[in-house]
């Protein structure tokens, strides 16, 4: 008797996978062996790495076909969140964590005599952002598959991630971060839905059969794009979303020509202009650049994506677009993505034949911005000329938009015409400029902030006129993070006494942690939770003596600042309270002293001088006060070299002192604030970004606040004198004077003068001085609580029980109720 042969016309025809440690055990050998062609117990970590990652893929695939057929079956509405950044860091982990195979995974290493943190640690980072803008964007997806909601990440395939910094004599020096030279086990490549994007060429207008006039963009340069998927898995619940990231490559025609004339060599070496689109992620996170390759990233991006989703749609509508805004949404990340607005358009009219006003009606009804910062440096602009030359068609119609926008304008105000100039998406001047932010306002239903007082900010000052015309378009939505990895993976002993004591409803639902509120006031618990903290601290003070060595005293308070270094986060200020303690220790000043360590860390801006100087100051400083015998244990200092989201997973749980202390107004957000405090650290910060929700959440009582508000910042400048507030004050006088002896520069005199002069100056952005005081006072009434561990460990877990409304499933909650408005879509069969 033959046997029927079954061909694979359904993936529920395929036995499934097991999910029993044995089932992993068999997975990891297969893999090792068969996929890997590996025999040997002995050789490096890396396959086996590779075996497990694989091995877990496996389990995520079903689920991962079961999300998109339920998807595309139900043709329901989808949002896709567009950015040049997602900052994913390491994906086994959190992949083991959502499947809920912690404990069968634990075993099968065990089993077959391997470690799991010694595997997890194989794997690289990927940085494919710079900092809270692409870590965001990351959380948002995490959030969204927990959350079931249809939503798409679409971003760049960087093949160098964010570089990687090596400190040399105190000094920053970055080295490039080829993240996929081992390859990528997460992502799959997709080439059956490559796009085509152009640039170049020019534009031609023709009349139609019907003697309509249309525009065709000609003689392009055309530069492929080819998918490479990453499954983004929910907690525990069957679904998998994707993320989307293009990778840039020639097209055969590329060459074609110049090989036929000849020139072979030139031909293939002309393949490189269009595979640099994708090569290397911008290290900037605030100044704007009018960089060519920026420009073709960010339409490169917005091309690619905008076209796979009308690929998708149309395959179901054909070319009726009449409910297509009711069925998409894209989610801007910031302005990079915003030529999407032009873009949506050109394809509905130049393609598909729409009249300006109908495609227009789709197109503002579809995309909604978010904003993330209030620098002006920050806002994008693009020369005419460069969007001319790379993007004609692109400006015919942005000029288009422009024109119509005006006349609106011109209504409301008649002959305001200071009014239209300023509000007008062309800047003029020397070299006029597009305007990103005004194109997203102009293009978007909806436009948001990221944090209450941001968002307040935005329509009181930069965006003032357009919320004059739109306010309807204006909202809020506070930014959060995934307590997935930001304490269900990373903190596990935390995570442990927490579910032993409440449950484990907090991983999807993180209000749930109130209920530890009633346990501060109860010792015992105190004691677990200390204990806790005291394990993590003693996980991240080895970590820093292996890669600083400096010993940290786990008995004393981690005092910690990680994120980007930027003038406006002030890291300087804190600084300058480190020399403060050090000058104390120094006059004998130490009755009841509290033994800190502070930790420093994030990367700079290759391109920004001051930024590279305040580390320079830090490593100095660190130098100086951890090899001064009169110092000891009182105080240590490190710059933590290469601050990056894995580090955060080991930062953050050992943290008992945040610092968020931004100039008042300028920090949209921030993000770390968040984490900390959902880690059990407390908070010394100014009234800025989300610092002050944090505050609202966990009350004022176990917060500490200094500083000006955002407010008195704007109305100190003009009369700021920091010459004089150093002269009254003795303790900063100290400092200035340490500084400027040439107490951290003893061998490079001069060294700190830009600093030096930075602080004195009277035009100083960032008021520097205007707030040492009152931050000092505040480090003071810091150190008094810390002595009194009862309290402070009272009031460490009161703001990890307050924390419960800077979960981004809040954010993509809010997200959805007032912009998405996406149904949930469980998984097929499941
Ligand atoms: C600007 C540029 C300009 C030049 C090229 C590269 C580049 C990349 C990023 C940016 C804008 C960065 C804005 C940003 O990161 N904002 C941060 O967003 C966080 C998430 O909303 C928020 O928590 C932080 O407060 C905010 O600084």
């Amino acid at each position: 008797m033959t046997e029927e042969i079954k061909p694979i016309r359904d993936i529920r025809d395929v036995p499934p996978v097991g999910k029993t440690s044995d089932d992993l055990v068999n997975g990891i050998q297969r893999h090792y062996l068969r996929t890997f062609g590996q025999h040997k117990p002995n050789n490096s970590i890396h396959y086996k790495y590779k075996a497990f990652a694989t091995t877990i893929r496996d389990r995520l695939m079903e689920c991962w076909i079961n999300t998109k057929e339920a998807h595309e079956e139900l043709d329901k509405k989808r949002a896709y969140y567009l950015s040049l950044e997602f900052l994913m860091g390491r994906t086994l982990g959190n992949a083991v964590l959502n499947l809920g195979l912690d404990e069968q995974a634990t075993e099968a290493l065990h089993k077959l005599g391997l470690d799991l943190e010694e595997i997890i640690e194989e794997e690289s980072d990927a940085g494919l952002g710079n900092g809270g803008l692409g870590r965001l964007a990351a959380c948002f997806v995490d959030s969204c598959a927990t959350l079931q909601l249809p939503v798409v990440g679409y971003g760049i395939r960087y093949e160098y991630g964010m570089f990687r910094q090596q400190i040399v004599d105190g000094n920053q020096v970055e080295e490039p971060d080829h993240w996929l030279r081992n390859g990528n086990i997460w992502e799959i490549e997709r080439p059956e839905h490559t796009q085509a994007v152009q640039f170049g060429g020019h534009t031609e207008s023709f009349l139609d059969k019907n003697g309509v006039r249309h525009s065709r963009w000609v003689d392009t340069q055309d530069v492929l794009a080819v998918p490479f998927d990453t499954p983004i898995p929910g907690y525990k619940n069957g679904t998998v979303n994707t993320l989307r990231l293009w990778k840039s490559a020639a097209t055969d025609e590329f060459n074609l020509g110049e090989f036929n004339a000849g020139s072979y060599p030139e031909s293939v070496a002309a393949k490189n202009e269009a595979e640099h689109i994708s090569m290397v992620l911008y290290p900037n996170d605030a100044s704007e650049n009018g960089k060519e390759l920026r420009l073709r990233q960010q339409y490169f991006l917005a091309s690619a994506s905008i076209k796979d989703v009308l690929r998708q749609w149309t395959e179901v509508h054909g070319s009726d677009f009449s409910a297509f805004a009711e069925q998409n949404c894209f989610q801007l990340n910031d302005t990079h993505p915003t030529v999407s607005v032009a873009e949506l358009m050109r394809i509905l009219m130049d393609d598909y034949r729409l009249q300006w006003d109908e495609a227009w009606n789709i197109t503002k009804n579809t995309m909604a911005y978010t904003n993330h910062t209030l620098l002006p440096e920050a806002l994008e602009r693009w020369p005419v000329y460069l969007f001319d030359r790379l993007l004609p068609r692109l400006l015919e119609i942005i000029f288009e938009i422009n024109a119509r926008f005006l006349s609106e304008v011109a209504n409301r105000w008649p002959g305001d015409l200071e009014r239209m100039k300023r509000m007008s998406i062309i800047e003029e001047g020397p070299v006029k400029q597009v305007r990103m932010a005004y194109l997203a306002l102009v293009g978007s239903f909806s436009v948001n902030g990221v944090a209450q007082l941001h968002s307040d900010l935005l329509v009181k000052g930069l965006f003032s006129e357009f919320y004059a015309m739109w306010p309807e378009k204006f909202n809020n939505k506070t930014n959060g993070v995934t307590q997935r990895r930001w304490m269900a993976w990373c903190n596990k002993p935390m995570s442990k006494l927490i579910s032993d004591t409440i449950g484990e409803s907090w991983v999807t639902n993180l209000s749930e942690l109130r209920k530890l509120a009633p346990y501060a006031d109860d010792a015992g618990f105190r004691e677990q939770w200390a204990a806790c903290k005291r394990e993590n601290k003693e996980r991240l003070a080895d970590v820093v003596e292996a890669e600083c060595g400096v010993r940290f005293n786990p008995d004393a308070m981690f005092d910690i600042q990680v994120k980007r270094i930027h003038e406006y986060k002030r890291q300087l200020l804190n600084i300058l309270h480190v020399i403060h303690l050090y000058d104390r220790i120094k006059r004998g000043d130490t009755e009841n002293w509290t033994p800190r360590n502070v930790l420093i860390g994030g990367k700079a801006a290759p391109g920004y001088y001051m930024a590279k100087q305040i580390i320079k100051l830090t490593n100095n400083v660190a130098e100086v006060v951890n090899n001064d015998p009169d110092v000891g244990d009182k105080l240590k200092v490190i710059f933590f070299p290469n601050y990056r989201v894995s580090a955060m997973e080991l930062i953050a749980p050992a943290a008992d002192l945040s610092e968020q202390i931004s100039t008042a107004g300028k920090e949209a957000s921030g993000t770390g604030n968040m984490k900390f405090m959902m880690n059990g650290a407390l908070t010394i910060g100014t009234l800025d970004g989300a610092n002050i929700e944090i505050r609202e959440e966990v009350g004022d009582e176990n917060f500490f606040l200094f500083g000006l508000t955002a407010e008195e910042v704007e109305a100190v400048r003009g009369s700021y004198d920091p010459n004089a507030i150093i002269k009254a004050d003795s303790d900063f006088s100290h400092v200035m004077e340490l500084l400027e002896c040439g107490h951290f520069s003893q061998f490079e005199p001069g060294l700190f003068a830009s600093i030096i002069g930075a602080i004195r100056s009277p035009n100083d952005p960032w008021l520097v001085a205007a707030d040492f005081r009152s931050y000092v006072d505040a480090q003071q009434q810091v150190a008094d609580a810390f002595k009194d561990q009862q309290r402070w460990q009272k009031m460490s877990i009161l703001n990890t029980a307050y924390s419960g409304k800077f979960s981004t499933d809040r954010t993509m909650e809010d997200y959805n109720r007032d912009i998405w408005k996406l149904t949930p879509v469980p998984p097929k069969c499941v």
